[in-house]
């Protein structure tokens, strides 16, 4: 196993965001759909972070964070094939110069579930080509800002683009059918591959990896067939992915969030919860020993382990402080256990725009005024910020029992 890099702080205390959910004044394939009308609201200029980012930043490392995940936006950085927007990447650079002055290890993603209208007007990742064009707009990346950056995602969550988008049919491109899909989980494959080889053939030392969305599977009753379906569930969703991307990942990033179970009776569907048990506003369990769960599973691949999102949507600020104190603490345990937890990305650093749900789910540790673009830090932040200042440089991390 490769260890864990001594020019990176020992734990990594973050937090996340994605392009299209804070920048604003896009053109994508989102903003298409949203326009379309599939989701609650259209994201705009969503919380004008393209504008106020310095403000941001300055705010995030207020909250004590020694590192920010953030993403790209390929829309902006190539709205046109091959016409490359140099004062877009101006604007990266200068953000994450910034983020180094503040102390923020930058962790970037290149693709956050947004594609250009080019790419999805030609089949988006469907199209073959698709992977010598993503692979072009990581060298331009590279070129543009690698020589910042030690550490990335090349995909997030390439499972949930999968099944929101040619499964379910409620992102886009809006698409059923299982061939497609398995087609499309191969695809996403290559296409990390080619990412992760341009970012180490620039950066041979670069930390690569993908931000998988795991959910904590249980069966549904103690019968064997339940059972069944719970292992075909974790299997599909949590570990196939990781299994065929195998050695190109320098560490396995998990977005976690909520626990699901699998029942014979819904097919490949799983239950979304447990009537009496605790819930985000999204309607989500609250299930923090299912971190625990997942990070043992994950412990098999051998890797250093980045919780690269993990939290809650809710309006009683004081159920988000907990929710953190208990997913840390599970991170905790883990790392007691000799399991190589590296670091925590609260989801999401910000207030944003929730895909298919629009701005009402409110996921920050900062608050955003929509109307006047006002930043609120919220009592959770400083929660979390008191976290981290009694982790300060430590590892393995620990969380005090009562606060
Ligand atoms: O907002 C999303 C994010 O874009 C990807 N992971 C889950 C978050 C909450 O739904």
């Amino acid at each position: 196993m490769r260890p864990w890099p001594s020019q990176f702080p020992p734990f990594l205390w973050g937090a996340a965001t994605s392009s299209h959910q804070i920048e604003g004044h896009l053109t994508n394939d989102w903003t298409e759909w949203e326009r379309a009308g599939h989701s609650a609201d259209q994201s705009g200029r969503a919380t004008d972070h393209w504008r106020l980012w310095a403000e941001d930043l300055a705010l995030f490392q207020r909250l004590g964070l020694n590192s920010y995940r953030f993403s790209l936006e390929w829309s902006r950085i190539e709205p046109e094939p091959g016409r490359i927007d140099e004062g877009a990447l101006r604007q990266y650079r200068a953000m994450i110069e910034r983020m180094h002055q503040l102390g923020l290890l930058p962790l970037m993603t290149l693709h956050h579930f947004t594609l250009p209208l080019w790419v999805s007007k030609q089949g988006g990742f469907l199209n073959p080509k698709a992977v010598e064009w993503f692979r072009h707009y990581t060298e331009i990346v590279m070129d543009a800002v690698g020589d910042l950056v030690d550490l990335y995602v090349t995909i997030n969550e390439p499972l949930v683009l999968v099944v929101m988008g040619y499964l379910i049919a409620i992102w886009p491109p809006g698409g059923h059918g299982f061939r497609r899909a398995f087609r499309l989980i191969r695809r996403l494959a290559e296409v990390h591959n080619v990412a992760y080889d341009a970012i180490k053939r620039k950066k041979p030392d670069a930390w690569v990896g993908l931000a998988h969305h795991l959910i904590a599977f249980e069966p549904w009753t103690r019968s064997p067939l339940d059972g069944l379906m719970t292992e075909a569930q974790r299997y599909l969703m949590n570990n196939r992915f990781i299994k065929m991307v195998g050695e190109r990942q320098d560490f396995i990033g998990i977005n976690y969030y909520t626990r699901q179970y699998g029942r014979l009776a819904g097919g490949l569907h799983p239950v979304q919860s447990r009537p009496g048990t605790p819930l985000t506003d999204l309607g989500w369990e609250i299930y923090p020993e299912g971190l625990l769960n997942l990070l043992r599973e994950a412990g098999q691949y051998r890797r250093p382990i980045l919780i690269t999102e993990n939290g809650i949507a809710t309006s009683d600020d004081a159920v988000r402080s907990a929710y953190i104190q208990e997913h840390v603490r599970a991170a905790a345990a883990a790392q007691r256990e000799g399991i190589d937890v590296r670091g925590y990305f609260y989801w999401s650093a910000l207030d944003n725009f929730e895909w298919a749900e629009g701005f009402r789910p409110r996921f920050g540790l900062i608050g955003v005024n929509y109307d006047t673009l006002e930043r609120t830090i919220r009592p959770s932040a400083d929660t979390y910020r008191r976290l981290i200042a009694q982790n300060r440089g430590q590892f393995p991390i620990s969380v005090p029992s009562a606060w």
